[in-house]
């Protein structure tokens, strides 16, 4: 027997911890966090140990698959990609370019073979149907950095080790890991921080974040925007713009003052939740407070005001003089470039969807006009897809109704690891060889981490003669696609060739040799100001008052209250458990053993209004759709606050998860409604939904 330590970052999350994985005999036997990692500092959670089940789960694929009737047969792999490509090729020879879309899923951030390779397939498709995760997610984000800093991924991270005053809203990092701020341990940093100065959360629901921060306030699903209004309007009464730092280089800064200025904000505690003195308290914490930092994630971005609520956390940064500085919010400085020369700065409204006219933004449209797209007929109607490593039945809205109508299309790819909700429609699934076989830099989440960090992965054990490299089936389905399509492509070369010219474009002196001398990775310290220097807009300045922006907030309407949305009196808004990810990782042992996570919860008040008993099963209807649940009480919402987990409901014809089908749970995006949306982004808005709930 042979047995060997090995190290590599976990690809499952932002977080970026170190793993310590033991092999034995070519079988990776044993996984623990990697103390000896300066990030993550030996921080581990379940799923990382459930990266074992992964690798043995009998439900993962292997081989290609090609569908035969109603099921699938086995297939070789030249046979595999050169009957999907020509197969893809045809769709659009028969209907046109944008009749082929596409559908890139989460994962792919996290693998380097998945995207340092899909631009090739997906700039030969030449299609305007390119849709992503991203428009489920952080558009808001993306879109709000490209306005104000020029560059989608100018992203200042809030530099939780050095500040004293934390705001956080719409984020539950003690559960779900940092995202948009990459940072392992999260736990303990944010403990570090109560124990040094205040974290306080602004969320629906008491989370597992607020439960350990120095104060909590219940906000109304989706109204953030009344908050963060009233709350720079507070710190503007107080104070003077603490600007100097910028000077010279903000541009429309007046401008976005007395716009946000201008705003009634009414009686904030019916508007939003939070009233005036609550507010007026912490626009006094955060201007007293030596370094302070405003954060807004999933809770914020995926609601109706997804992009005003960004553009005011950056406004409120600024204002108290926090933007670009340490302990307030800073952009990390990646070694392997995200910004700059070379790279995607990206752009907006160069094109629009066809059906709903709505803009592109960074060369995709929003994921909520896909269904859309497929049904409706006439010129550039959607008859075939790609997806790679991507769920959308069960992660966009209207899932529901996009799982209906995948069936008829022509012809649907699919790179993916198992036959789920969305690739049982495909009629080939390509599955990569485990990420333990590969080369892996992170592209992405060095660029958005709290520290400055680097760290190549190495591949642990050789891949079998069977499996291809994420990266080959991609160059490969590349290759064959272009053949029949009469386009010339020149495959990218292997993973480590592009690492190394990366790190070279760069230009930090790290190479790869030094990287593969530090197999735990490097530290090179904490976040420094760079925003200034490295601002890519046409002005050199911040852009503090982007029309869009400007435009939205003098659309914002104050809310409806919950009676006048006619029968649908609760909010229903996600949450995310430690042992979950996304959609798809319910097969594994590890994560579903225990109590049940998957049930309705709903304020006690409300249980009784709808004469329901925890316990009960239940339908939660919206107006695009009702799903059977299990409902339970809870003490950590606001009543008028209805809680649901996304990313279940296994239990479709042909889903082959064998674990995941015996665990309950509904989609979530059953009831999602994709003309809801962020405006500014075309971000769905999926939290905030106007729900009831009926007996059964
Ligand atoms: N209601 C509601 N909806 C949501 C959210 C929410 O909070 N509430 N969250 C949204 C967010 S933040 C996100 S990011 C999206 C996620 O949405 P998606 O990215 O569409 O879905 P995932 O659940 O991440 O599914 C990942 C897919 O990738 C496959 N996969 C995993 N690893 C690999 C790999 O290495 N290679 C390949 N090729 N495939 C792989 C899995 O089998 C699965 O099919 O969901 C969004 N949807
Ligand atoms: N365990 C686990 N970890 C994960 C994932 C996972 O599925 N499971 N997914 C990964 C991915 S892809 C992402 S993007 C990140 C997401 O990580 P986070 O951004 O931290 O997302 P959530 O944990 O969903 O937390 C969102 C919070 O927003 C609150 N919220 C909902 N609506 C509103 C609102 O209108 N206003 C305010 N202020 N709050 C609101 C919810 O109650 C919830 O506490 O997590 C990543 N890590
Ligand atoms: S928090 Fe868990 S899933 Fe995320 S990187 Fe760390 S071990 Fe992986
Ligand atoms: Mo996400």
């Amino acid at each position: 027997m042979t047995a060997s330590l090995h190290f590599r970052a976990c690809p499952l999350c932002e977080a970026l911890c170190g793993l310590q994985i033991s092999v034995e005999d070519g079988e990776a036997t044993a996984i623990r966090g990697d103390a000896q990692d300066p990030f993550s500092r030996g921080h581990i959670c379940p799923k990382g140990n459930a990266i074992l089940d992964l690798e043995a789960d009998p439900d993962r694929l292997r081989r290609p698959l090609r569908r035969r009737g109603k099921d699938f047969e086995e297939i070789g792999w030249d046979e595999a990609l050169g009957e999907a490509g020509e197969r893809l090729a045809a769709v659009q020879g028969r209907h046109g370019p944008d009749a082929l879309a596409a559908y890139v899923g989460n994962p792919n951030v996290h693998h380097f073979g998945h995207l340092a390779y899909l631009p090739l397939l997906l700039r030969a498709f030449r299609s305007r149907n390119v849709f992503s995760a991203s428009s489920v997610d952080q558009w808001p984000h993306q879109l709000v950095n490209w306005a104000m800093y020029g560059h989608q991924f100018l992203l200042p991270v809030p530099d939780i080790d050095h500040t004293d005053y934390f705001l956080m809203l719409g984020a539950n990092p003690v559960a779900s890991n940092g995202s948009l701020m990459s940072v392992p341990d999260v736990t303990r940093r944010l403990k570090d921080l109560v124990a040094r100065g205040r974290l306080v959360v602004i969320d629906p629901r008491r989370t597992e974040t607020a439960a350990i921060a120095s104060e909590h306030h219940f906000v109304r699903p989706g109204t953030d925007a009344w908050f963060l209004i009233a709350l720079l309007q507070a710190m503007q009464r107080r104070s003077a713009p603490r600007t100097e730092a910028y000077a010279g280089r903000l541009a429309g800064f007046e401008a976005a003052m007395k716009a946000v200025a201008a705003i009634d904000v009414g009686d904030t505690a019916a508007r939003c939740g939070i009233g005036q003195q609550s507010i007026e308290a912490i626009a006094g914490d955060f201007l007293d407070a030596p370094r302070a930092v405003a954060y807004g994630r999933m809770g914020l971005s995926t609601q109706d005001h997804g992009t005003l609520c960004q553009w005011l956390l950056q406004l409120i940064n600024l204002f108290s003089g926090n933007l670009d500085r340490p302990g307030g919010s800073l952009p990390a400085e990646p070694v392997f470039p995200l910004t700059g020369p070379g790279t995607s700065a990206g752009h907006r409204d160069r094109w629009r969807s066809r059906v709903r006219g709505l803009p592109e933004f960074a060369g995709e449209l929003p994921v909520a006009v896909l269904a859309e797209e497929i049904v409706t007929p006439g010129e550039g109607q959607v008859r075939g897809l790609f997806t790679c490593a991507g769920n959308p039945v069960l992660s966009t809205p209207d899932g529901a109704r996009l799982d209906a109508l995948l069936g008829s299309l022509e012809c649907m790819v699919s790179v993916d690891l198992y036959v789920n909700e969305t690739t049982r429609h495909a009629d080939y699934i390509l599955p990569p060889a485990s990420f333990l076989t590969q080369h892996h830099y992170d592209l992405v989440f060095n660029g958005f981490a709290v520290r400055n960090v680097a760290r190549l992965n190495l591949p642990i054990r050789a891949r079998g003669k069977d499996e291809r490299a994420d990266w080959e089936i991609l160059n490969g389905l590349a290759g064959a696609y272009a053949a029949a399509a009469g386009k010339e492509i020149k495959p990218l070369p292997e993973p480590r060739t592009l690492i190394a010219a990366g790190l070279r474009a760069g230009g930090s002196g790290i190479t790869l040799d030094q990287l593969e001398a530090a197999p735990h990775g490097l530290d090179l310290g904490p976040l420094k100001p760079s925003l200034l220097r490295r601002l890519q807009t046409a002005s050199g300045c911040i852009e503090c008052a982007p029309p869009l922006f400007l435009d939205a907030l003098g659309q914002l309407a104050a809310p409806a209250s919950a009676a006048a949305e006619d029968g649908f009196p609760l909010r229903l808004i996600g949450r995310r458990h430690v042992r979950s990810n996304n959609s798809w990782m319910h097969n594994a042992a590890r994560l579903v053993k225990g109590p049940t996570r998957h049930a309705l919860w709903l304020h006690r008040d409300d249980l009784a209004a709808a004469g329901v008993a925890s316990g009960e099963q239940v339908r939660l209807v919206s107006a695009r759709g009702s799903v059977e649940i299990e409902v339970e009480a809870s003490d950590d919402l606001a009543p008028g606050v209805a809680c649901l987990p996304h990313g279940f409901g296994h239990q479709l014809d042909g889903v082959r998860l064998s674990r995941a089908r015996e665990v309950a749970g509904a989609n979530y995006n059953a009831l999602s409604d994709p003309t809801r949306l962020d405006a500014p982004s075309g971000n769905a808005a999926l939290n905030g939904i106007p729900v009831r709930v009926e007996r059964l």
